[in-house]
């Protein structure tokens, strides 16, 4: 792909005002008559070639006004339509093309999952579909026309309203014409036909509208979409009193897909999903597939004000829909459920995923200025580092500012295509503050680090916080500017309750917020009466590494008494990490684990034992680091057979240790209490799988795992023991991994948990029983999730077995991506997003990285998509 640089934006010279689409749907050869309004913009000068966008179309016929365009009035190509001089007036352009949706394996643009026809258009498949300007600042109304045989496609759905249907005289084939009266980009344009059962609901919004809900999916699976059609009123009626958001069309549709690139897509009015975010029994789903459906089906519903009513200007302003968007599904699901545990969940997967993707090559700023490949900006820093800058700004700005410029940008936006500026402008306007500075957050990449020191003067009862902040190079920019940090914060005093400041000076402090503006800033705390335990970053108030060096009895200080629950959290976490690289640095020079500390396992048996604490978070607490955590801490020479190591002998310490503790407790849970998918047995569930977890690594475990595998009457169980079982090599696995399949091979995402499982195991032949198992019959590289669960766990997942030291892992996955990139680039492309730490391992394992990356830019051909990605990792 060319490069496409922010700086280039210009509007189009053409407006489309209605698009008429009319799909005559055939397997192998649809046609696509497309009927454009066009008006050329204010300014254009007269006869301006107009050049819509296309991607591999055939050309059946282009009309203007009614009349075929002579051969020399334009050219046309697979991948583009120009007019060469087309009236300085209004005109209607009417293009043919026909298409192969079978043969779409790159489930891009119009294709057929399981048979039924579906679409995906963003970022840029529309232009699959027919020729168009593409782009998300021309919006247009559209009007769909479906036709297809009755007997394959007894549904035909498209975004809107349903205005006209119709059946031939012999009853053989019929049509349907659907119309959106809002305003549209082509990446929010579907239309879905095929042979699907129904579930249906009503709401009746805040202003009194009836609203038609309506969830398709495969005939059989009517009884699993219950808990995502409850997820959908749930989301409905906090987008009104949250945000003060109303549907705003009579109907709102979801289809489930089995053949799905990502995880849903919010087309107005007609949501098309992976079903894995849909479907959903206590058998088959865990806790955090229905945690997934309920933040899923949110956020798509949420998009519709936050993406659809308000769109993107360009695709560099992603994160003004998509940051936003997830902040807002993030909030719903506190609000839903346990506020603290869902932000430790958050935070979790930000620095798993986000802030790992920031230190390596792949990093990126929140909005990019440069892409060649829009679909592999998808990412975790557009999305969760997005949604963790809103979160940023409201402490900025406070809840109320907060409010107010949420529905300023709605009033004054709606209807528009708009950037991060006009984002920031409402907030600036709101506040009463000049948010120029917050802009810098958008436009650097990298993780700032935030170092504290804190000194007390007891004499002058005085406390000094010396903060700093420095931004680490990323691609393209070696230096940094300081950003806007807000630091919330407590002193916590010597009974574990926060010490009141009297009086401060230094930096902007509102609240329990430190304003940290500066690259270094002196906060200076008075009449503070004891020597307090700085609390700093508290509910992770900025995306932000904090390097402050408290000595261990200050950090087991707070886990026992910060009021602030994720910072008891992560003092748990600091202290583990701090451990953790020790001892791997240790196993790596070729020693041995030091001993885990006593005081810090003590700790965690008596939050384990402690009632007061919910469930969730105590097994929150007892969840070390992960492995890449760890990777990403030690930041370069990374050994990650030496950290899988350490981290599995501090777990067993912590199990041996706490044994007792932990089978009295996991003995005392184990009454059966009808399954509900909500926070509380999610919670229950979650400890007790954590306590099993532990047990499973000393001899109480043994009998209790086959127990619980055996006794489990529900997903969540079944696979916690199925994992400890295969995690131990336990003698009972073998046997429990063939009743699973055995179960549940006739449902796909059930077996897609049973790949994960073989796929993560921590055993030097996960790689061989990986390759074994692409080759099975459940087993599809058609179907992204099946490829995911398989593929994509080992390499993302399995960071012990994917870095084998003899780079088998780095060979099976460029193989794999070689294989998949003709059919499905925009998997192979995210698949190889494993190799983004590559640079920071030791120099054996780097030396084969390269080779297997340098292996794969060398293929031709080579989609966009993976050369962009394979590109970037080299440079
Ligand atoms: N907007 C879609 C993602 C589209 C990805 C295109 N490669 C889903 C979402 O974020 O809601
Ligand atoms: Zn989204």
């Amino acid at each position: 792909g060319q490069a496409v640089r922010l700086a280039d934006y210009q509007p189009t010279l053409y407006a489309i005002e209605t698009v008429d689409l009319d799909f005559l749907l055939s397997p192998h050869a649809t046609l696509v008559t497309a009927r454009l309004a066009i008006v050329p913009r204010d300014g254009t000068d007269a006869g301006a070639p107009l050049v819509l966008d296309g991607d591999g179309l055939t050309l059946v016929s282009v009309s203007l006004d009614g009349r075929p365009l002579a051969a020399e009035a334009f050219t046309a190509t697979p991948d583009g339509l120009t007019v060469a001089t087309p009236p300085a007036r209004p005109f209607t352009l009417e293009i043919v093309t026909e298409i192969d949706p079978e043969a779409n394996l790159a489930l891009s643009g119009l294709y057929r999952s399981r048979g039924t026809y579906c679409t995906q258009c963003e970022a840029e498949g529309f232009r699959r579909i027919t020729y168009f300007l593409d782009r998300p600042d021309v919006l247009s109304i559209y009007t769909t026309r479906i036709e297809a045989p009755v007997a394959e496609a007894p549904i035909l759905l498209a975004n809107g309203n349903q205005i006209v249907s119709g059946t031939s005289a012999d009853g053989t084939r019929h049509f349907a014409v659907w119309h959106d009266p809002y305003p549209k980009p082509s990446y929010l344009f579907a239309m879905v036909a095929g042979d699907l059962a129904l579930v249906r609901d009503d709401f009746v919004t805040a202003s009194g509208r009836e609203v038609d809900l309506r969830i398709y999916v495969e005939h059989g699976n009517e009884d699993r979409a219950t808990y995502a059609m409850d997820a959908l009123k749930r989301s409905m009626r906090w987008d009104e009193e949250a945000f003060g958001r109303e549907y705003d069309l009579d109907i709102f549709m979801i289809v489930a897909v089995s053949d799905f690139n990502m995880g849903a897509m919010e087309n107005k009015g007609l949501n098309i999903f992976n079903d894995k975010y849909v479907l959903a029994a206590p058998e088959t789903a865990t806790d955090q597939d229905y945690t997934g459906i309920e933040g899923v089906i949110a956020h798509e519903y949420f998009h519709n004000w936050t993406g659809n009513r308000i769109t993107c200007r360009d695709w560099f302003q992603l994160c003004l829909k998509e940051g936003l968007t997830v902040f807002r599904d993030q909030e719903f699901s506190s609000d839903q459920r346990s506020r603290p545990v869902k932000r430790i969940s958050d935070v979790r997967t930000l620095r798993a995923q986000q802030f790992t993707e920031d230190a390596g090559p792949l990093a990126h700023p929140v909005r990019p200025e440069i892409y060649h490949e829009i679909n592999n900006f998808y990412t975790a820093t557009v999305y969760e580092k997005g949604a963790e800058l809103i979160r940023a700004l409201k402490t900025l700005i406070g809840a109320d500012a907060f409010a107010r410029g949420m529905d300023l940008y709605f009033d004054r936006h709606d209807g528009d295509a708009a950037t991060i500026e006009d984002f920031l402008a409402c907030f600036a306007e709101a506040s009463g503050s000049d948010l120029a500075p917050f802009l810098m957050w958008y436009r650097q990449a990298g993780t700032p680090r935030v170092t504290a020191r804190g000194t007390y003067d007891a004499e002058a009862r005085r406390f000094t916080l010396d903060l700093a902040q420095t931004c680490p190079p990323t691609p393209g920019q070696p230096t940094k500017l300081p950003v806007p940090i807000p630091v919330r914060f407590g002193l916590v005093g010597p009974n574990g309750a926060d010490l009141d400041v009297t009086a401060v000076s230094g930096a902007t402090v509102k609240d329990d917020v430190i304003h940290l503006t500066e690259a270094s800033q002196t906060v200076v705390f008075e009449g503070v009466a004891a020597r307090p335990v700085p609390s700093l970053l508290r509910a992770f108030s900025a995306p932000v590494v904090l390097d402050i060096d408290l000595p261990l009895e200050d950090r087991l200080f707070l886990l026992g008494h910060d009021s602030d629950p994720f910072n008891r959290w992560e003092a748990a976490q600091a202290i583990a990490t701090v451990a953790l690289k020790a001892a791997a640095a240790a196993i790596a020079a070729g020693g041995t684990s030091p001993e885990t500390d006593r005081s810090f396992v003590s700790a965690l048996g008596t939050v384990a034992a402690d009632e007061t604490l919910d469930h969730a978070f105590r097994a929150l607490v007892l969840q070390l680091p992960s492995e890449t955590d760890i990777a990403r801490e030690i930041g370069s020479d990374v050994d990650p057979t030496a950290i899988a190591a350490a981290r599995r002998n501090m777990r067993r310490a912590i199990a041996e240790a706490l044994a007792d503790t932990f089978a009295g407790l996991y003995d005392r849970l184990s009454t059966a209490e009808p399954f509900r998918p909500d926070a509380a047995g999610a919670g229950r569930r979650a400890f007790r799988n954590t306590l099993l977890d532990y047990l499973s690594l000393v001899p109480a475990g043994a009998g209790r795992m086959e127990r619980h595998y055996d006794t489990a009457d529900n997903m969540t169980d079944r696979l916690a023991a199925l994992t400890a079982l295969v995690f131990t090599g336990a003698a009972g696995a073998e046997a429990a991994l063939a009743d699973f399949y055995d179960r549940f091979k006739d449902h796909p995402l059930a077996i897609d948990k049973w790949f994960v499982v073989q796929a993560t195991a921590p055993s030097d032949d996960t790689l061989d029983t990986v390759r074994r198992l692409t080759g099975h019959p459940a087993f599809a590289f058609t179907n992204p999730n099946r490829v995911r669960s398989l593929v994509g766990a080992f390499s993302m997942a399995n960071p012990a077995q994917f870095n084998r030291p003899d780079g088998a892992g780095y060979a099976f996955l460029a193989s794999t991506a070689i294989d998949l990139d003709p059919r499905n680039p925009q998997l192979a492309a995210r698949l190889l997003g494993a190799f983004r730490s590559w640079r920071t391992m030791e120099p054996g394992r780097r030396a084969k990285a390269e080779v297997e990356l340098r292996r794969i830019a060398a293929v031709r051909p080579l989609s966009p998509d993976v050369t962009d990605i394979v590109g970037r990792c080299l440079a």
